[in-house]
């Protein structure tokens, strides 16, 4: 059986994806340095279930579960931390999580610009030297982003592009053209590992994420315990949970601008599952392969009004409002990504409606006295 390191393993994603693998019946190994909770911490903010860290969910998982999880904690920044986990444990696969995730977060200043250009592309180049150093046919899945590619006026490509040009041909990562400095240190990403595909025949598959939505897996629903992160405030929570959240509490949904921003999203479900998919058929020697990971499209008005619409059931009298918005971003614009690649491989979609949006409603009523209203909207802007 394959042994998976999951890079970034406490995170919203890394987690329930390191519980779904050993399920499996992988061998997992998970590393964090809790930075996402450290920096959580140092702005005042706490998302909905974070009460168990990493290393007590992986021993709730292990006495739960028939499978062990083992773990790392500390800074892949760190080459001597890096050295020592593959010293210790030669990984067919590494999935990397381990980055600073929020665009609203790269966007506050200086400081913390710094720290999501180190910390994002110094991780992602430790990864690929311990890789070609410790074990070269090792499969490389890194989470990118669907915000490297912007919102062009053209349909997006599953990652590459064919140019013909002045009578020539030849094939180039598609443009990319991000609005935060996230996203643009996920284009950095995706060029440090192209480079070293190209030098060293590494074996790397790109996926192209749209914003993650809900909360639910197999094994997040064995016991409250092992539930991943709910952030729901403006710098870490991504746009429907924070209005699931906002629907429960009675707060108007937050619609910045006009509204009329499209995005791909994909629920957490479909996003392990993706990572399954991708590490069953892994790229080949010497290719960076990229597949665009998202099911649905939605504008954030459609998603506010889907929203109220699916809270009616509670009895949740749920306004919308169109505020200001904090971003710099087109808010009405054309957007049409392909996206086929992972259902070839099998994916099949769950579809974002009603009974998704009141499954989460229903849970999120149960933890309401736990959400903190003052951390819905802090007026943080990228000017
Ligand atoms: N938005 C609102 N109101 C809110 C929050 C967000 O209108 O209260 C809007 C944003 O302006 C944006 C859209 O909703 O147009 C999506 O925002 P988001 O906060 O859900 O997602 P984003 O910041 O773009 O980033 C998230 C994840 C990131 C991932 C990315 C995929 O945090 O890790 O890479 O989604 S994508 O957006 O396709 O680049």
């Amino acid at each position: 059986m394959k042994k998976v390191l999951v890079l970034g393993g406490d995170g919203y994603i890394g987690w329930p994806t390191a519980m779904y693998l050993s399920n499996q019946g992988y061998e997992v190994v998970v590393v964090d340095n809790y930075l996402r909770r450290n920096l959580m911490h140092d702005l005042g903010v706490k998302p909905l279930f974070s009460s168990f860290d990493l290393e007590q969910r992986v021993k709730i998982w292990n006495e739960l579960s028939s499978n062990t999880i083992r773990t790392f904690i500390g800074d892949l920044n760190e080459w001597d931390f890096v050295h020592n986990i593959f010293s210790n444990f030669l990984p067919d696969v590494v999935i990397h999580f381990a980055e600073q995730p929020s665009a609203p977060y790269s966007m506050l200043d200086r400081k913390s610009a710094s720290l999501t250009l180190r910390n994002n592309i110094l991780v992602t180049a430790n990864l690929i030297f311990a890789v070609n150093e410790f074990n070269p046919d090792a499969h490389i899945i890194k989470l990118g982003t669907m915000g490297e590619y912007g919102t062009p006026n053209i349909d997006i490509e599953e990652g590459w592009i064919d140019i013909h040009h002045k009578g020539r041909s030849d094939k180039f990562l598609f443009p990319r053209q991000a609005s935060s400095l996230y996203h643009t240190t996920k284009i950095m990403d995706t060029d440090l590992l192209w480079f070293y595909v190209r030098n060293w025949n590494l074996k790397v598959t790109d996926l192209m994420q749209g914003p993650v939505y809900g909360l639910f897996t197999h094994e997040t629903l064995i016991d409250d315990r092992l539930l991943p992160f709910f952030s729901y405030d403006e710098i870490f929570g991504t746009v429907i949970n924070r209005f699931i959240i906002q629907a429960v509490v009675g707060h108007p949904l937050t619609v910045y601008g006009k509204g009329g921003q499209t995005r791909g999203y994909i629920n957490i479900h479909d996003a392990i599952k993706c990572i399954e998919l991708t590490i069953k058929t892994p790229a080949e020697s010497g290719s960076l392969r990229i597949y665009n990971q998202f099911t649905e499209k939605f504008t954030v008005n459609t998603l506010a009004n889907m929203i109220r619409d699916a809270a009616v059931e509670f009895g949740l009298d749920v306004n919308i409002n169109n505020i200001t918005n904090p971003r710099s971003e087109q808010e009405d614009h054309y957007y049409n990504p392909v996206h086929t690649g992972l259902s070839e491989l099998g994916l099949q979609p769950t579809t974002f409606d009603s009974s998704v949006i009141q499954s989460l409603i229903a849970k999120v009523l149960h933890h309401k006295s736990d959400i903190n209203i003052e951390a819905i909207l802090k007026n943080i802007t990228w000017a």
